[in-house]
């Protein structure tokens, strides 16, 4: 890959994370040049591009090297970590943001009297984070199959494709409408900023360097 001179972050195109995202680069006096309908959008003071992707494609992207960090769910991130990156450069945590809350939640029926993971043995459980869930109940000695889905996983009980469900879940108003309830939480997640394990050592790392001490400023402002 062509060496770069100038940062490049990768963050969510439209969705729950690309306003936060944007205000606070912006906090970090970070402007950008008005392209939002594009993919790239072009740093104007300091030398830091955006690049705007679906929140799926941020991990490989910066494990690729195609960018330098990128802002990101840690559900995202560490379900990466476990299913999608397991050859290329590993990826870090570098900070939390605060924004974007929520848990990555097993949900069981409304009348299921829930106690612990041990019930769900032999149980089938839908979820997006096959990794993750895996990783979970393999823990806790508990076998049961998982079922991969894309999306729309909380209705997979009631199409009796499930028995449970392993999902996103912030105001637990999704679960309700689904006559599930939250049993067990695998995961407390937001918005992270994310980047590889060993940051470069050029003027990308200088410019890393100098955006995490405005983020830190930022951030302990906020708090
Ligand atoms: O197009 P792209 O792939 O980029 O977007 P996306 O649809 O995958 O992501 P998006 O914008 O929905 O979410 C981006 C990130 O926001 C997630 O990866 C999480 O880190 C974070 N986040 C915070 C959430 C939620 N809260 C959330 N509530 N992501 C999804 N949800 C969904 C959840 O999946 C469920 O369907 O909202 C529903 C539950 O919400 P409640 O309030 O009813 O409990
Ligand atoms: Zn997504």
């Amino acid at each position: 890959m062509k060496p770069r001179d100038r940062l490049r972050i990768a963050m969510q195109k439209s969705g729950r994370l690309t306003e936060p995202a944007l205000e606070l680069l912006n906090r970090c006096g970070l402007t950008f040049r008005q392209s939002r309908d594009k993919l790239f959008c072009f740093g104007e003071g300091e030398p830091v591009d955006l690049l705007l992707v679906r929140d799926d494609d941020i991990p490989g992207l910066i494990s690729q090297g195609v960018c330098d960090l990128g802002i990101v769910g840690r559900n995202v991130l560490s379900e990466y970590r476990l299913t999608g990156g397991l050859d290329g450069p590993a990826l870090a945590e570098w900070r939390p943001l605060g924004f974007g809350r929520c848990r990555l939640s097993v949900a069981v029926p409304q009348e299921l009297d829930y106690r612990d993971a041990s019930q769900l043995q032999g149980q089938r459980i839908a979820t997006s984070y096959p990794g993750l869930l895996g990783e979970w109940l393999r823990e806790r000695g508990v076998d049961a199959s998982v079922v991969t889905l894309a999306g729309s996983v909380e209705i997979a009980p009631r199409l009796g494709t499930a028995d449970a469900i392993c999902d996103l879940v912030q105001s637990g108003g999704t679960l309700v409408a689904n006559q599930l309830r939250e049993a067990d939480v695998l995961l407390e997640s937001e918005a992270v900023l994310a980047g590889p394990q060993v940051l470069p050592t050029d003027e990308r790392g200088d410019m890393i360097d100098l955006l995490l001490k405005r983020l830190d400023g930022v951030i302990q402002v906020r708090e």
